[in-house]
């Protein structure tokens, strides 16, 4: 008897960035060319009205206390939340909030100790689109406006408003789209084979030897999402270190989004052995002729505001 019946494909609008795969330039601090400060602006999707927008730095030489603007689009959009990374949260004191009259949000954090912070450091802002009618590109800009670093020996800023102009240091302009990949087909040429289960098994050795502190356990895919989108450097238990970014970019991307959730075969949030163990029957079960019901090769789409301006 054929009753195997294929499972609906999931249509997922969760969060997912908006990056180019290529490591871009990222910027560096306006008010002090000196400084090796570099940050730039990641745009994901929070749900299918949501955008949440991140500051994060490519580069952090050590820095006592920041303050951010983000001047965001008012008319269309209303900020509803933010957040911080925990790691950094913790050792602040900071502020965050927004001015709807002016479009501004602000991010502001000292060190509790005085001194210098040296990991990354990232701000969150959720936006909720007014109308979700209409097709439309919205623009963020960032810049850093106040800046204390003691291994840099440089500060600037004190206030908000004594800031004339905000400048424009990066400025992402988005639109929303629908990216689509089959779980399972790991490396992406639309069929599940033997490589796609070597590959599967390679990630999940690779993920299981990152060491690091992590927000959430790195074999998540919201995790290892976060750390393509941000562009980070990974660690080795052996030494080695490289970026996510190009040791996944051959697997769990749709064109310029990364999409780690492919690589999720159960869909429960995890990218595990088991998610190999479930490719490779898949894999032997086809192979026999056989329909199998199953989760894998059947379509996942994100909603996403991309980056178009890349
Ligand atoms: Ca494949
Ligand atoms: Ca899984």
């Amino acid at each position: 008897m054929r009753s195997f019946k294929k499972m609906t494909a999931v249509v997922m609008a969760v969060a997912t960035l908006a990056t180019s795969m290529v490591p871009f330039s990222a910027d560096a601090l306006y008010y002090n060319e000196n400084s090796k400060f570099t940050y730039d602006l990641a745009v994901e999707s929070e749900s299918d009205d949501m955008i949440k927008v991140t500051f994060y730095t490519t580069y952090n030489p050590g820095t006592a206390a920041i303050s951010m603007a983000l001047k965001y689009d008012e008319k269309n959009l209303e900020c509803v939340k933010s957040d911080m990374d925990i790691f950094y949260h913790s050792e602040t004191l900071n502020g965050m909030n927004t001015n709807a009259r002016n479009g501004m949000a602000i991010a502001a954090a000292a060190t509790i100790s005085g001194e210098d912070y040296f990991e990354p450091i990232s701000f969150s802002y959720y936006f909720k689109i007014k109308d979700d009618d209409k097709k439309r590109t919205y623009d963020f800009s960032a810049c850093v406006y106040q800046y204390i670093s003691n291994s840099e020996n440089i500060r600037f800023g004190s206030n908000i408003s004594n800031v004339p102009v905000v400048p424009d240091e990066t400025t992402k302009t988005v639109e929303k789209d629908i990216y689509t990949r089959k779980i399972g087909d790991v490396i992406p040429d639309g069929s599940i084979n033997m490589s796609d289960v070597t590959e599967l098994l390679g990630i999940v050795s690779f993920l299981n030897a990152c060491t690091g502190e992590f927000e959430y356990p790195i074999v998540e895919t919201i995790s290892l999402n976060n750390m393509l989108t941000m562009d980070r450097t990974y660690t080795l238990q052996s030494g080695t270190t490289g970026r996510y970014r190009d040791r996944l970019k051959n697997s769990l991307y749709a064109n310029n989004v990364p999409f780690a959730e492919i690589a999720d075969c159960d869909q429960n949030g995890k990218i595990e052995q088991a998610d190999g163990q479930l490719l490779i029957t898949y894999y032997a079960q086809v192979a026999a002729g056989q329909n199998p019901e199953s989760l894998i090769n059947t379509e996942l789409s994100k909603v996403v505001y991309a980056d178009i301006t890349m």
